[in-house]
């Protein structure tokens, strides 16, 4: 399902964020030591090989809410932005934490002219936030900057799972 808002195609589908060859950029859901870890940081480290831990090594560790940018190396893209995002219960204020992971991944797209970014549900695996208030978060944020931005033309959110998909298509359906 896809939108288009102030000139920005958005998109909510169920899909591998390792597995987007269409996006410029993918997002990570990553750890503090930007390392190998499960779910969507062990998908990206595996699809792009030895050489993205590497490239992250220097830049960690980095703290909830924050976000850098790396090559992607063998992924089908040409940058992978990692972001770290809060422990739910742990890292407080969690909503606000996300919030800025959505923020600075933007940040760190629109500093390498980004032209299209896949995101997965930051928070809502391991780190055991609940999908319906992570689903408002990422999209009231990103609709919040969409007006700063200049050179994004397309975002996706890939989803894991059917559940996790129908949460965000009725998300972008009332925006
Ligand atoms: N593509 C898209 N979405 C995925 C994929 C995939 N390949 N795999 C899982 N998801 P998580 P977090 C979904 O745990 O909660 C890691 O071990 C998943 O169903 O990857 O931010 C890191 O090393 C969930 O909805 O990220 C960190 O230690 C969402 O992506 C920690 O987990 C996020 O799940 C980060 O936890």
């Amino acid at each position: 399902m896809k939108k288009t808002i102030q000139n920005i195609e958005i998109e909510v589908s169920k899909g591998d964020i390792a597995n987007q060859p269409d996006f410029e950029a993918v997002v990570n859901a990553a750890n503090a030591k930007l390392a190998i870890g499960g779910g969507v940081a062990g998908a990206i480290h595996r699809a792009a090989g030895p050489e993205l831990y590497e490239a992250c090594k220097p830049l960690a560790p980095i703290a909830p809410g924050e976000a850098v940018i790396t090559g992607a190396y063998n992924l089908p893209n040409d940058y992978v932005i990692h972001c770290l995002g809060p422990v739910y219960g742990r890292d407080k204020p969690e909503d606000k934490l996300l919030e800025n992971c959505y923020k600075n991944a933007l940040k760190r797209a629109e500093e390498k002219e980004v032209k299209s970014v896949a995101f997965p549900a930051i928070s809502t695996g391991a780190f055991g936030y609940p999908i319906k208030e992570a689903t408002k978060i990422s999209f009231n944020t990103i609709l919040a900057e969409i007006p700063k931005i200049k050179h994004l033309q397309k975002l996706k959110f890939v989803l894991f799972s059917e559940a996790d998909l129908e949460i965000y298509k009725a998300m972008l359906s009332e925006v």
